[in-house]
């Protein structure tokens, strides 16, 4: 309350024209809280302030945050539909002319309607991405079942947080990101965060981590990189990619052995732990040592730490989770917290770092393929009903689960989906094994874009939506805490630009399916549809109102209705969510990585991100400051490595795998193994990482391996002595 007051007395002193919009930026899960500043007599988007109300992040901002305003008004914006007249330029910016909303939406109808008269309602397919808020996701999931009729919907949370889903419903029967609110993660003893640049992916959250040290706290990290975050930890496992099952077993064999479980909280609890601690026999700290590459000391005292402290939080990130057996690394790590008791209680217990901004909300409400809204299964006939009520369709109408994101690409290949509405995502960028997926884009024979930049996958389309930022709308978007929160709208949508959820009731009415969508007439109409849709589910947002939202700082999820609060901790009542009420202690056994070195290829090749860049960098290579901070990619290698290869720091060099070659400029870095190398992956055309990258899929999340491939370098030319 004083600090809006505060606002609103700076505001009227200093800046008679000027009006401060509360919200969270479009970025990541961490949705720091901001004030944008709009001109009032222009009505346009100028700056940004921090938010010092905020409990998460109370005013911080990284980099990305305080540019990321600098959207909005872009010159490069897309301001009215596009219509690609020259098909041979497919995979161009070029081709493309202006359009009438009209035109665009008659074309997509007529060619969307032949596919499927020809082929079959599931000709069809919908890719969509979680930088949306609820309701967008939610009316996606709708959209592709009820105005396409096709089952082919999945989105780009599959290359995210789906192994992170899918470790948790196996060890706890529920999926929500954190145990507990971030509010409680610089109170905590001891913090143990296994593949996380937190400081460079979640930079608001450092304050917190820090200050578990600063209170005389641990912090162990496991990461192949002395990443800043593993600069400063007490013990860094610097462990060879792909191998964390490794290491998550030979620490249970540890908290066993020395006996720091809890007995009480095992029996009563949990299921599972007499297979698991048969299985994590072998794995001595000498054994696990052999396979991670980690010394037997650094094994032997995190796990000394962890089982001495009286609480401590797990935390993970797509480190462990984008490889082929990320849900196992996922459960294996879980198991420390579920073995020890420190879960279901204040500052004890486990989190992921959910990547995108709505990360955790985008998985629960039907992007999925599998998934209804309130995380709801579409291969269970009670919960089909439920959504079936809402929709007014009958459960024969409601099509069936479809496949997983990579796999719509097979599919797109073999032919089998020969249209595409993509939205929010750029997996001509992101997704992995880069030269296939072009070439499944290229395939198709009908391909609509809605983004609000022509991004690199958008050159395949064949019309192409302009959308907003997320300033332009309205909606809430889950954090990577399981706290809904809301953004609010700050300017008019630029040109003709219009929300998605705008577009696809508007493109429904055309597709004659208008009744179930034409009653949504703002954001707000689609919220109220959404929240009853959710009702009953597991992932209950009924009672999150946008009041509710404003009064209380956000709503954890489950809310279930007026009185409800919310759940801010999970667990409290050691209730999991299995049928029995207990979490499960997976006995996991290790494997390694889908590819291992060879004499081929001998390096391990691993991918990431930095603190300057978005994702496929479609927005962030537009900004200048981020420009500038890191205009290219470049590929980390240890300098012995160099030295063995004859390259020098800057020279560029050949990177290649089984599946394509690159030209990267070498970072010569002390912070990485000798046997690995690391390259970002934010960067477009040739100079995409994923023209490397393997599609080996986790048999549950049907995640990409993106963090552990076989590689190989090569100088470009010799350089002669002259
Ligand atoms: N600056 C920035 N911030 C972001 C994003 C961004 O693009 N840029 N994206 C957001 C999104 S969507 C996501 S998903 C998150 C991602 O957040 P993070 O998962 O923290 O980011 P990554 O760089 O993908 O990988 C994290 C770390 O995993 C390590 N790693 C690689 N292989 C292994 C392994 O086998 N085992 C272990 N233990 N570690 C390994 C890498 O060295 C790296 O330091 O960040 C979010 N925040
Ligand atoms: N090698 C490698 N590959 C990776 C990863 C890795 O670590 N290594 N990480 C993976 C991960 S974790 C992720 S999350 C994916 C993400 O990969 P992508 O899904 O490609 O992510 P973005 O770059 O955010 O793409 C979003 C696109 O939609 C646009 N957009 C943003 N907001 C909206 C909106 O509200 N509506 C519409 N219509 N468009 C919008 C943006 O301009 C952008 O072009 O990449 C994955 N790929
Ligand atoms: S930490 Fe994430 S949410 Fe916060 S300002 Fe940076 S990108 Fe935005
Ligand atoms: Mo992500």
């Amino acid at each position: 309350m004083q600090r809006d007051k505060f606002y609103k007395e700076v505001e009227n002193l200093n800046h008679p024209n000027e009006q401060l919009i509360k919200t969270h930026c479009s970025y990541c899960g961490m949705q720091c809280g901001m004030n944008l500043r709009v001109n009032t007599i222009t009505n346009k988007i100028i700056g940004v302030e921090p938010r010092y109300d905020w409990p998460v992040t109370v005013g911080k901002m990284c980099p990305k945050g305080v540019t990321a305003y600098q959207q909005t008004n872009h010159k490069d914006r897309i301001l009215k539909p596009l219509i690609r007249d020259n098909s041979n330029l497919k995979g161009t910016k070029e081709g493309f002319r202006e359009a009438t909303w009209d035109e665009a939406y008659e074309l997509i109808t007529k060619k969307f309607s032949e596919l499927q008269e020809n082929y079959g309602k599931d000709s069809l397919s919908v890719f969509s991405g979680v930088s949306m808020t609820n309701e967008k996701c939610y009316l996606t999931g709708k959209f592709a079942r009820v105005a396409l009729g096709t089952k082919y919907i999945d989105y780009n949370g599959r290359f995210c947080m789906s192994s992170a889903a899918g470790g948790f419903l196996r060890s706890f029967g529920v999926d929500r990101g954190s145990t507990l609110p971030w509010t409680d993660i610089h109170e905590t003893d001891c913090l143990f965060i296994a593949g996380s640049n937190t400081a460079e992916c979640h930079p608001t959250s450092m304050f917190r981590v820090w200050s578990v040290q600063e209170r005389g706290g641990y912090l162990i990290v496991a990461d192949p990189r002395e990443t800043p975050l593993a600069r400063r930890a007490d013990v860094h496992l610097d462990l060879k990619p792909g191998t964390d099952l490794a290491l998550a077993n030979g620490i249970l064999h540890l908290l066993i052995e020395n006996n720091y479980i809890d007995e009480g909280f095992i029996n009563k609890h949990t299921n599972g732990f007499e297979e698991t601690k048969e299985l994590v026999k072998e794995f001595t700290p000498a054994y696990t040592s052999e396979i991670t590459g980690v010394s037997i000391e650094k094994i032997i005292r995190a796990a000394d730490i962890y089982g001495k402290a009286p609480n401590a939080i797990v935390m993970f990130a797509r480190g462990i989770e984008q490889q082929h057996k990320g849900v196992d690394n996922v459960s294996g790590y879980v198991n420390m917290a579920l073995i020890t008791g420190k879960i279901g209680r204040p500052k004890a217990g486990v989190a992921t770092f959910t990547g995108q901004g709505n990360g955790q909300g985008g998985r629960e409400h039907g992007q999925k393929s599998d998934l209804l809204p309130g995380y709801r299964k579409i291969t269970n006939p009670k919960h089909v009903e439920e959504v079936c009520e809402v929709w007014g369709i009958t459960p024969e109408e409601m099509p069936g689960p479809g496949v997983s994101a990579y796999e719509m690409f097979e599919l797109m290949e073999e032919k089998v989906i020969r249209g595409l509405y993509l939205l929010c995502s750029n997996p001509a960028v992101s997704a992995p094994n880069l030269n296939f997926v072009r070439s499944a884009l290229k395939n198709l024979d009908f391909m609509v874009c809605s983004d609000f930049y022509l991004s690199e996958s958008a050159e395949f389309a064949d019309v192409i939506l302009p959308s907003v930022t997320w300033s332009e709308d309205e909606g809430t978007v889950t954090n990577l805490e399981g706290r809904i929160i809301k953004i609010n709208k700050a300017q008019e949508p630029i040109g003709d630009s219009k929300p998605d959820w705008l577009i696809q009731v508007e493109l429904a009415e055309k597709l004659g399916k208008g009744k179930y969508f034409s009653y949504l007439k703002n954001a707000r109409d689609v919220a109220d549809e959404f929240r009853r849709a959710t009702k009953g589910g597991y992932a209950d947002y009924y009672g999150a109102t946008w009041d509710k939202i404003d009064k209380q700082d956000g709503v954890f999820w489950p809310c279930k209705d007026e009185q409800d609060k919310g759940t801010p901790h999970m667990f409290l009542d050691k209730k999991f969510y299995h049928p029995d009420g207990k979490a499960k202690i997976c006995a996991l056994p290790y494997r390694p990585p889908a590819e291992e070195p060879c004499q081929e290829y001998p390096l391990r090749l691993t991918t990431g991100r930095v603190v300057y860049h978005y994702l496929s960098g479609n927005q962030t290579r537009r900004i200048p400051f981020l420009h500038d901070m890191c205009p290219e990619p470049y590929v980390e290698i240890h300098p012995k490595t160099a030295q063995i290869y004859g390259i020098v720091h800057e020279e560029m060099i050949r990177l290649y795998t089984r599946r394509g070659e690159c030209q990267y400029k070498v970072k010569i870095t002390e912070a990485i193994r000798e046997d690995t190398v690391f390259v970002p992956y934010h960067f477009g055309h040739e100079e995409s990482i994923n023209l490397l990258t393997i599609a080996a899929l986790d048999p549950i999340s049907r995640m990409p391996e993106f963090k552990a491939c076989a590689s190989q370098i090569e100088k470009l030319e010799v350089r002669t002595v002259d």
